[in-house]
């Protein structure tokens, strides 16, 4: 069973993965990388080196779908689900044809898999959706409300902005389950993790 982890460029998808993992108690992952041509291959890595060589200090950063195998355990049910972190995806159509093609490649994961977290940045969403207008968050969250195992992640709420940015969503997402959190003090994890025991179908 899958659970995609899909948003805008640089909102903390690939750290909001490497620590999730880590919350659950894993100290080494297998990640495996699927290129836009459907080629895959497979890396161990530690947590350390997974947010080294994975995480972005300049926007964007993944180009690949990257993905892993997390066991959820709550009472005495245990499941294990495939946590698939995907490239951002812009605003628009891409001019270039490799970044229409993981566009592509992200879109058709997102009607197959059972589970959604889609992650919006808290502190800048408000003025990245006033400025796009009819923008990618405004659709994804407008999807989200048909559907069962969609969660709006409004991740970096440890940033400045990030107050007005939860007030916004609050506004804009009635009746959609929002879950703050933050990846770089781990706000939040353990509500996401309920969540997911409770969404698994
Ligand atoms: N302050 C703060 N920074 C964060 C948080 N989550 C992620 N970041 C930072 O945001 C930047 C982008 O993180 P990534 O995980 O690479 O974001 P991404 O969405 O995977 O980016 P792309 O792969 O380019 O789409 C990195 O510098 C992270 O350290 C957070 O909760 N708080
Ligand atoms: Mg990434």
């Amino acid at each position: 069973m899958e659970l995609l982890v899909i948003g805008r460029p640089h909102v903390g998808k690939t750290l909001l993965m490497i620590n999730f993992a880590a919350y659950l108690g894993m100290s080494d992952i297998r990640v495996e990388v699927q290129d836009s041509d459907g080629r895959q291959m497979v890396r161990r890595l530690t947590l350390d080196r997974a947010r080294r060589e994975l995480v972005s200090l300049s926007t964007p950063k993944t180009a690949q779908v990257h993905s892993l195998t997390i066991e959820v355990t709550s009472g005495r049910q245990r499941s294990e689900i495939l946590l698939v972190d995907t490239p951002g995806v812009l605003e628009g159509i891409a001019p270039d044809s490799r970044d229409r093609q993981l566009t592509a490649q992200t879109i058709g994961r997102l009607m197959r898999a059972a589970m959604v977290f889609h992650v919006v940045d808290a502190s800048r969403v408000k003025s990245q959706c006033q400025e796009a207008g009819e923008s990618f968050d405004r659709s994804l969250w407008q999807f989200g409300q048909r559907r069962k195992g969609y969660l709006l992640v409004a991740n970096k709420v440890d940033r400045p902005g990030s107050h007005e940015g939860l007030k916004f969503l609050r506004d804009e997402c009635r009746g959609i389950t929002m879950i703050p959190i933050s990846c770089a003090t781990r706000r939040g994890f353990r509500e996401l993790k309920v969540w997911v025991c409770r969404a698994i179908p």
